[in-house]
């Protein structure tokens, strides 16, 4: 299972489809295949790893990192697949998540197929996490990003804000945009700050394959502006509801999304309960009075703070960047 993660880990981006590593062993335990799901349309990693080994699956062992699907997507049912090869036994690590798809093990274990399930379930689990709750949240998972100064500025009074965080922590923002499928800001930041939100310092996604960029609010976006560009695709939601904009991204095909302001967009996502991590790099640097990271009308008393449990703090160049989620109820 571990081999099966590790394979899974170092495919290409997959979404809306979860990453998944497919292992088939002889008696032996030799391996015969590794097969591998490289995103939507194209075979999941059972079916791969099948087409590889041919004849040579029968009475295989079939170690999987997601419980093979039992439905007719963009491909057929892997538990079908799995039980024509004459696969004998199956292990698996996440159970699948989508009501769709589900049912792989039920109909396996009732096709005489030998199922085990919940090996290193954990770490499968953490593959995909934002794709896993993204499926039963039915909306993108929603990292907001911000950088302040330690007084909790993110822009000087006047509006400007180039730059509060160091070149390192630029480089990991760019690092860590790279990874997901959309980066959404609001009319007001495109405005004023006039970003390109591309992905630029990042080796590990190529050129070619932008995330989305998508622009939230009912002011106009003036043709000049810089996320036009034609580098990356672009979508303005003219709407003021974040449930609504995050619907119309779910349908799109959005699974995570990098929230990058501004502080009204951002009061506005977590007043929706709409912000599943917040990762802050804070700068060394005091602007006194300026804007606020956060704009919102919901905390007035020390009681409703948002409190948030703390994932991890450290250091990039002088900068320290906080990764936080608000408590699962
Ligand atoms: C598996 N093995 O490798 C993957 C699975 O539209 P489709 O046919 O690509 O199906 C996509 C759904 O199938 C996806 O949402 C998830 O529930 C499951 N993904 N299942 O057995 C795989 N990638
Ligand atoms: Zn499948």
């Amino acid at each position: 299972m571990r081999e099966a993660l590790r394979a899974a880990r170092a495919s290409v981006r997959t979404h809306p489809n979860p990453r998944v590593g497919c292992i088939l062993l002889a008696d032996d335990g030799s391996r015969l295949a590794v097969g591998v799901h490289q995103g939507p349309g194209t075979p999941h990693a059972e079916v791969d790893a099948l087409q590889q080994a041919g004849e040579r699956a029968r009475g295989a062992t079939a170690i999987v990192t997601l419980e093979p699907c039992n439905h007719t997507g963009r491909t057929g049912p892997c538990s079908e697949a799995l039980i024509a090869a004459g696969v004998r036994r199956v292990v698996v690590a996440q159970a699948e998540p989508t009501d769709q798809a589900a049912g792989g093990a039920a109909r396996l274990a009732q096709a005489g197929v030998d199922v085990e399930s919940g090996v290193l379930a954990d770490e499968a689990y953490a593959l995909n996490e934002h794709w896993t709750r993204s499926v039963r949240m039915q909306r993108p998972f929603v990292t907001w990003k911000l950088a302040a100064t330690i007084d909790g500025r993110s822009a000087a009074a006047d509006g400007t804000s180039r730059w509060i965080s160091g070149p390192e922590a630029r480089r990991d923002t760019h690092r860590l945009r790279a990874a997901v499928d959309a980066i959404v800001v609001g009319t007001g930041t495109v405005l004023i700050d006039n970003p390109r939100l591309t992905v630029r310092d990042d080796a590990d996604r190529p050129i070619g394959d932008q995330p989305l960029r998508v622009v939230i609010g009912t002011r106009e976006l003036p043709a000049d502006r810089n996320v036009w560009s034609d580098d990356a695709p672009t979508r303005h939601l003219a709407t003021r509801d974040v449930r609504e904009a995050l619907k119309v991204l779910y349908a799109d095909g959005v699974r995570d999304v990098w929230l990058e302001g501004g502080p009204t967009l951002a009061g506005a996502f977590l007043d929706a309960g709409a912000v599943d991590e917040v990762i802050a790099y804070v700068a060394p640097m005091l602007l006194g009075s300026g804007l606020a990271a956060l704009q919102t009308p919901a905390v007035t008393t020390i009681a409703d703070a948002w409190r948030l449990e703390p994932v991890e703090v450290t250091t990039v160049g002088t900068d320290v960047r906080i990764t936080a989620r608000p408590r699962l109820e």
